[in-house]
């Protein structure tokens, strides 16, 4: 922990743990000379939601990590550990904390990814009068004003669209001013369900090294009691390790992530996905980057042009799209509910102890990896709690809490918007609501689950079941003027009202027992 004395003509340069790159523009602009980078682990942001452990090891490891290679490149680095006595708990107060020790006015950062943390620092500037110089957070491909310009006027926001517009601006999979392949969505080729004998790669395991080992220990010790497994723990904490990351998912498995994109499979944690979200949103990789490896594989035959035009809509359609709702909307995003949704998220969301086997084997492995793939998190939890009518809020605050590469700028819109359709269609067209067929058609999980996946309603049946059609008819005033609800709509309207009483007790049944 350096400390400097005479820095009368320098300012505080602070990294925030979630902006790991040497590339980052706040280090860009600096002056290593007479700069100072300022790194801190602090209570606040440790404990802003309840984090899953090995998401805070995770961070702080990196962050530790990351500022050790800053010094060794000659950086003049402050790092304050959470455990230092001075420690004052926030980012506000350890910027504070920082100017006056080395008798400094200014402080320059990256732009926070969070309306908290971003509002808080401002404002703390304000009051302080501090000089804040904040800096354009040039790691995403679409600027705030970009995303503004293209939204205004638009009745509906749309990511494919969007997308389109970011695979001309980045040039990636375009054929002069065509898309590679004459098409710019190869998704209808993306749905097969998996098979068990289908070979799995792992992403690469990280050996915890000493600053890992001793940050495994200070979590265990000050976050013992949060929800989640600490070991074992591998996730790779540097950049190097997420770039090898990259290569081993780029080699093993993007040739099938196209293909089983959606599928699910009992003990199978990550099938084909990257699993470097959390690399990615830490900022140890950088969103073109690994676009341009994706790409290259294709160009060099590696890989189809299903599954490499499939990722890169990910990250340079879902992913910017999302930040660009984000900033669009807060604040105010988090707390839509425009389906009046109330109930209290049940407990089971956090043990995993729930005979529903799909639900179980998410929530299970989300405690074991703060990880679970997109149709896990849309179709079987996200699915779930929108169609038991959960809180959004508290809906939102559990995805923010135990998944490792949970940020609010991402997991808003993808909980609040997309699973839980509680910004009423402004992100996505159409609820993700689905009966238990979906998720027998696309997972092995059905078959030794004690539900009958096949029975619509009574004690036995599958719960998805009747909560469908009770979802559907409790929220007719709101959405049956979707045209894409039209053909369910139809048929619940084609069911005798007694049939229809029957799922109307069956959901009631489940409900009274959560
Ligand atoms: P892959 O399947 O390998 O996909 C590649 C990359 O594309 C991901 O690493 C990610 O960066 C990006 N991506 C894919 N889908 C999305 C999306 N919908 N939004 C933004 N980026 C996307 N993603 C987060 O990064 N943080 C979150 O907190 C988060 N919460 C989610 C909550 C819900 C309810 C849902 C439905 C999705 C959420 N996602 C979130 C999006 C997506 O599920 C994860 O990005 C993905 O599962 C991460 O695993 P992966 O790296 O193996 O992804
Ligand atoms: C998520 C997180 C955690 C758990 N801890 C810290 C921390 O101690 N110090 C820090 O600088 N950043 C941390 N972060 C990441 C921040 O919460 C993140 O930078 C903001 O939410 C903005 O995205
Ligand atoms: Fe899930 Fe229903 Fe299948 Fe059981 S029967 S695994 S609850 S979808």
């Amino acid at each position: 922990m350096t400390s400097r004395q005479d820095t009368s003509l320098g300012k505080v340069i602070l990294i925030l743990g979630d902006q790991l790159n040497p590339d980052i523009p706040a280090l860009r602009s600096a002056d290593q000379s007479k700069d100072t980078v300022l790194m801190a682990e602090v209570a606040e942001e440790a404990s802003y939601a309840p984090h899953h452990k090995k998401k805070i090891a995770f961070i702080f490891s990196a962050m530790r990590h990351f500022a050790a290679q800053l010094s060794d490149e000659g950086w003049q680095v402050r790092y304050v550990t959470l455990d230092d006595p001075e420690n004052t708990g926030s980012i506000t107060g350890e910027a504070q904390r920082a100017l006056n020790d080395f008798s400094l006015s200014r402080l320059c950062l990256t732009e926070p990814a969070e309306y908290r943390l971003k509002t808080a620092i401002n404002d703390w500037a304000d009051q302080q009068n501090i000089q804040l110089d904040v800096l354009d957070d040039d790691r995403f491909i679409a600027t705030h004003q970009e995303f503004e310009d293209w939204a205004r006027g638009r009745k509906q926001l749309r990511m494919e669209y969007f997308y389109r517009e970011m695979r001309r601006k980045t040039g990636l999979l375009m054929d002069g001013a065509q898309p590679e392949g004459g098409k710019w969505n190869f998704d209808s080729e993306n749905r097969k369900p998996a098979s068990a004998n289908l070979f799995m790669p792992r992403p690469p395991q990280t050996q915890p090294d000493k600053i890992t080992t001793e940050v495994l220990e200070l979590v265990e010790a000050r976050f013992g009691t949060n929800f989640g497994e600490l070991y074992p723990f591998w996730f790779t904490v540097t950049r190097t390790g997420a770039l090898e990351a990259l290569d081993c998912f780029v080699e093993s498995a993007l040739p099938h992530f196209g293909d089983y994109q959606d599928a699910m499979l009992e003990g199978e944690s990550f099938l084909y996905h990257s699993v470097l979200s959390q690399y990615l949103n830490a900022g140890l990789l950088r969103p073109l980057e690994i676009c341009q490896r994706v790409e290259r594989a294709y160009y060099e035959g590696q890989a189809p042009l299903n599954a490499v035009e499939g990722y890169i809509r990910q990250i340079i359609g879902w992913r910017e799209f999302v930040r660009g709702i984000y900033w669009l909307k807060m604040p105010g995003y988090t707390q839509m509910n425009v389906l009046g949704a109330h109930r209290v998220l049940p407990d089971f969301y956090w043990t995993g102890q729930t005979d529903m086997a799909c639900m179980a084997a998410a929530i299970t492995q989300t405690r074991q990896e703060a990880y679970a793939h997109h149709i896990q998190r849309l179709m079987v939890t996200g699915n779930f709690a929108m169609l038991a009518g959960i809180d959004p809020q508290q809906v939102h605050e559990w995805y923010l809490a135990v998944y490792a590469d949970a940020y609010e700028w991402v997991e808003a819109p993808n909980v609040i918007g997309m699973s839980q359709f509680a910004d009423g269609g402004l992100l996505g067209s159409k609820p993700y609501a689905a009966s238990g067929n979906y998720i027998n058609k696309m997972s092995d999980h059905c078959s030794r689950c004690p539900y009958d996946v096949k029975q619509k309603t009574g004690p036995g049946a599958c719960p998805f079941n009747p909560l469908y059609w009770d979802f559907l008819d409790r929220n007719a005033e709101k959405l049956r003027g979707n045209p894409r609800l039209g053909h369910a709509y139809r048929t619940w309207d084609k069911m005798t009202p007694e049939k229809q009483a029957d799922y109307r007790d069956s959901a009631k049944q489940i409900l009274e027992g959560l």
